[in-house]
């Protein structure tokens, strides 16, 4: 079991797909164990992005995250974090495969919707940036023992 930090960008949130992208975590069995809204500050934006300083695309992305409120979602489930990865598909729209998230509703190279941590460590870094242990809720569900099978 893992937990990932997923980001619904601003133009997730402008463009009113927040609840289209939600679904596509909760119909793979995804247990979303915390969510808000936030206005990330250019602070939190900059130790969030903190790999990409530098890169060519870096001031635009920090304008970008913090021009609108995001949904900020800690989301648990077997291999939540590659697995949430493929659901969103590759970074750029154009490129993203139809069926995921990125290739059904991007195409931008930067507009692309959702953040998703790369890796599990990433996840457990980007986790503590936005949510205080008191905002995770770890709640049980009776379909969560048909989500996984005991020799998966
Ligand atoms: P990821 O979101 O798929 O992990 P990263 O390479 O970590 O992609 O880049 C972080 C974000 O920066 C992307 O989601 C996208 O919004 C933006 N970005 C990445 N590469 C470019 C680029 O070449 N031009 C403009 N924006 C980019
Ligand atoms: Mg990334």
């Amino acid at each position: 079991m893992e937990t990932t930090l997923l980001i619904l960008k601003p133009d997730a949130v402008q463009r009113g797909l927040m609840g289209r992208i939600i679904f596509r975590f909760e119909d793979k069995g995804f247990r979303i164990v915390g969510a808000k809204l936030i206005r990330i500050d250019s602070d939190l934006a900059s130790r969030h992005y903190a790999e990409h300083v530098g890169k060519p695309f870096y001031d635009g992305l920090i304008a970008f995250i913090t021009s609108c409120p995001v949904m900020v979602l800690a989301v648990r489930g077997t291999n939540a974090v590659a697995t949430a990865r493929k659901l969103m598909g590759k970074t750029t729209g154009w490129e993203a495969e139809p069926g995921t998230i990125r290739g059904d509703f991007s195409n931008s190279r930067s507009f692309n919707l959702v953040h998703g941590s790369d890796s599990a460590e990433s996840a457990q870094r980007e986790l503590a940036l936005f949510f205080s242990a008191d905002e995770i809720h770890d709640y049980a569900r009776d379909v969560d023992a048909w989500l996984t099978a005991p020799d998966d």
